[in-house]
């Protein structure tokens, strides 16, 4: 059942009107579009506000144990039309903003996109959210509501990218709640001291106050609405007025600075002892913060709760481990503050806990210097000693040998290793993909799966179809509805399935071929009106949009492309031969990976001289939008043809843009790695290009000794490739500009790049010959809509209800 809302469009006018006199103190004629983008914004929280009133009552007092989602990222993308979807009232909206003589567009446009998240990982637990509320599971997200989200990018002359700050609540902010009334304290620093009767006390040194902004979440059609708490960070003194009296304007606000540089920003810079220390206590600062709002909620007005039952009530999942030093929290909370032996606080945080692992990449899992957290944390530096100590009896206990505990150590007396304290202090601990699980397994936490293996589990990750299909692609939401005859695919999205006749039905291949058409005009108008980009939608699309990486490997995509340039160029290809593409780019490098951001130099001048050479125009063109984001994911993944996943095999965890443009219609070229491991099986592997080394073939390549200059030796195409790179063809004539580039491919090239790209160029053929087939094209673009409907947040959520969480939905 959807939420008892739906009015009128001219109810739902009026209503607009009144939050625009009543609330913002502005007529209509006054109004601009973002006023009426904040009016629409509460006017449809009040819709909403009845059922996450119940959903919070009956989340306490019900029968079924919560989901606390602690996560240091949540990647939302824009509320607004996320939100009238799920209170029915889209169409209201869109004719009540023309009635009162605004344009949609516009009053869209005016919602300033959160960007409390770096990538796939934010926004894999903004899907989640979204899935548990559908479902109907009594949820928090908690994570922080940072004052700079990831940063602007911009690009300069050079094309190299440039960061801003991202000042997205800047402007009126309708969505969360400061909930004043409900702060908790969180403290840092000081020592530890014992008691008369042998118990610890932690005197802290300061505190801040953690201030929670609560967002909605509502399900769809659920009629439930959970909650997103999002901590900021305030000071408890705020402004020394005598400080100030005597004219030390900056010192009397030091306090205040410290506590709110906490919540300041999306991942610090930590490559300093200054940003490593904000970092952990961004995390501690969250953390403590929802465990004592949880004991808040479950067990209101207790002064005495029984913690025992803590489990019962919630359980914890912790998302990467930025969140781990939860463990220790829990464990302190119940012993320092409920008086609790350590025995029963263990048994309550190992039940309360479970962790999934983002990463194969061995300098992603945090390692904490021991005393970084004995100077913020000392009492939980004991504690984890305590658990060290614990775990190490265990092990021996267990019959494991010397040398393995030594490689197990959570807490090797210098460093404190969080995967591997989360791993002891859960009951789960889960991969994101088939091949991710079982690599943790047989690599990552092999030690730890040989001595717990009921621990270790997969659930493969998913994307809400509602936000990525539904709202970015109406057409296609459109047409599927009427392939299947019933709009109940969005809830139980394995009903695409029933498309799969459909692809040998040539009617509905070119209604599919014309909303991909009409898609890509539409991006095309975008991109214009954006970036002021030409795009010409008779091209294929071919989009590659992901984070700047070198394991994800936009350095094979860009090779290829100037390998297919120099082509062209030297006559060896004639350009009536090519088949005309498209390239877009969208990428964000962290401000600190030096690789990284010349590779977008190089892609914005390749850009730049591939668009204004005559000799391929019209042929080849590549684009890269600055910025990527939730917003621009939703225009563009609707309107590409083909989908770049050519991460090194056994390097991405999973990947989810990979299934956003499944289901959405394009197809992939890609290598064995993460979810496109699953989504080949799934969608078939005739419907799916892919190339390169295995997991296993690379593995032996590192055994061997890989060395890149062969690959640059024998393949005359791939040097050509990267001898223009060097000669100064992308950077006027400047052969410095990309040599440290250039260094790195030739001779380290730790993601093989050089050793996949004869086989990732030779598919290209594959690929071209396929696309000169409409109705083929698109038959196998609509086989794999068809069999993507796995890849739904909502099955993740499922699978994590049965295998994990071991709970279920209120409904
Ligand atoms: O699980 C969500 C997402 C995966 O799809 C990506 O494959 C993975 O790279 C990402 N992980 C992270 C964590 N840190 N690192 N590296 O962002 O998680």
């Amino acid at each position: 059942t959807a939420p008892k809302s739906p009015v009128t469009a001219a109810q739902f006018a009026d209503e607009i009107r009144e939050q625009l006199t009543y609330h913002q103190g502005v007529t209509v004629a006054q109004a601009t579009p973002a006023d009426v983008y904040v009016a629409a914004s509460l006017a449809v929280r009040r819709h909403l506000m009845d059922a996450w009133m119940t959903t919070q009552a009956e989340m306490v007092n019900g029968h079924t144990k919560a989901v606390g989602y602690l996560s240091a990222e949540f990647l939302m993308g824009k509320q607004l039309r996320n939100a009238l979807l799920n209170a029915g009232l889209t169409e209201q909206f869109d004719e009540a903003v023309k009635e009162l003589g605004f344009d949609y567009q516009d009053v869209i446009d005016a919602e300033h996109e959160p960007g409390l998240g770096n990538g796939g990982l934010g926004r894999l637990a903004a899907c989640f959210i979204d899935s548990l509320a559908s479902i109907g599971v009594p949820a928090f997200g908690y994570g922080i509501q940072y004052q700079y989200g990831i940063f602007e990018q911009e690009f300069d002359e050079q094309g190299r990218q440039i960061e801003r700050p991202d000042y997205w609540l800047t402007n009126d902010e309708p969505w969360g709640h400061v909930d004043y009334n409900r702060s908790q304290k969180v403290s840092f620093g000081g020592t530890v001291v014992e008691n008369a009767d042998g118990t610890k006390a932690w005197k802290p040194a300061w505190s801040v106050r953690a201030v929670p902004v609560d967002y909605m979440v509502p399900g769809y059609k659920s009629g439930r609405v959970n909650t997103l708490r999002l901590w900021r960070a305030k000071s408890y003194d705020e402004f020394d007025l005598l400080t100030f009296n005597k004219s030390e304007y900056l010192d009397a606000v030091k306090p205040q600075v410290k506590a709110e540089n906490i919540s300041k920003i999306l991942y610090p810079e930590d490559s300093t002892p200054e940003g490593k220390a904000l970092r952990l206590e961004q995390q501690y600062f969250f953390v403590s913060a929802s465990i004592h709002d949880a004991i808040r909620v479950f067990y209101p007005g207790q002064d005495k709760p029984d913690l025992t039952t803590f489990p019962d009530k919630i359980t914890f999942q912790l998302n990467d481990t930025h969140p781990v030093i939860g463990i220790p929290e829990l464990m302190r909370v119940m012993i320092d503050e409920y008086g609790y032996d350590w025995d029963t606080a263990w048994s309550v945080t190992t039940k309360t806990f479970n962790y999934t692992c983002h990463t194969l990449l061995p300098e992603a899992l945090e390692v904490w210097p021991a005393s970084l957290i004995g100077e913020l944390l000392p009492r939980h530096l004991e504690i984890i000693e305590r658990i060290e100590r614990q775990f190490e009896a265990e092990l021996v206990a267990k019959g494991v040998d010397a040398a393995q505990i030594e490689r197990m150590k959570i807490y090797t007396g210098d460093a404190v290793r969080m995967a591997y304290l989360a791993t002891y202090g859960g009951s789960h601990v889960n991969g994101v993909a088939e091949l991710h699980s079982e690599l943790l397994k047989d690599v990552t936490l092999k030690d730890f799966s040989d001595t717990y293996p009921d621990k270790f589990a997969n659930v493969t990750n998913g994307v809400t179809p509602r936000r990525f299909v539904k709202l970015a692609n109406p057409r296609l939401s459109d047409l599927i509805t009427e392939g299947l005859g019933t709009d109940k695919w969005l809830t139980d999205l394995e009903m695409l399935k029933g498309l799969a006749p459909l692809a040998n039905d040539d009617e509905f291949v070119k209604k599919f071929a014309a909303v991909k058409q009409a898609n890509k005009v539409d991006f095309a108008n975008y991109a214009k009106r954006e970036y002021g980009f030409d795009l010409d939608p008779n091209t294929m699309f071919n989009t590659m949009v992901k984070r700047l990486h070198e394991y994800k490997r936009q350095s094979l995509k860009i090779l290829a492309l100037i390998a297919r340039y120099a082509d062209i160029k030297s006559g060896k290809v004639s350009a009536d031969d090519v088949m005309p593409r498209t390239v877009i780019f969208g990428a964000k490098a962290a401000p600190g990976y030096y690789l990284a951001k010349m590779t977008i130099q190089l892609i914005n001048n390749v850009a730049r001289v591939v668009n204004n050479d005559p000799d391929v125009k019209g042929k080849l063109n590549v684009y890269f939008p600055w910025n990527y984001n939730v917003r621009l994911a939703q225009h563009l993944i609707p309107a590409t043809d083909l989908d770049e996943q050519i991460s090194q095999a056994g390097k991405e965890a999973s990947g989810t843009g990979n299934m956003k443009f499944a289901l959405n219609g394009a197809l992939t070229v890609g290598t064995l790695d993460g979810a496109n491991v699953e989504i080949r099986e799934r969608v078939g592997a005739e419907n799916f290009f892919l190339f390169g080394m295995t997991v296993d073939e690379v593995e032996a390549q590192y055994a061997n000794g890989y060395n890149p200059a062969r690959y640059y030796e024998s393949d005359p195409r791939l040097k050509a490739a990267i001898d223009m790179v060097s000669d100064g063809t992308f950077s006027d004539g400047d052969r410095n500009t990309y040599a440290p580039l250039v260094a790195d491919w030739l001779t380290k090239d730790w993601f093989m790049t050089l050793a996949d790209f004869t086989a990732y160029a030779a598919i290209q053929g594959e690929i071209e010959a396929l696309y000169a087939q409409p109705l083929e094209w698109h038959r196998k673009a609509i086989l794999n809509v068809a069999n993507s409907g796995y890849f739904s947040s909502d099955r993740s959520i499922e699978d994590y209800l049965e295998r994990i969480w071991h709970t279920g939905s209120m409904a």
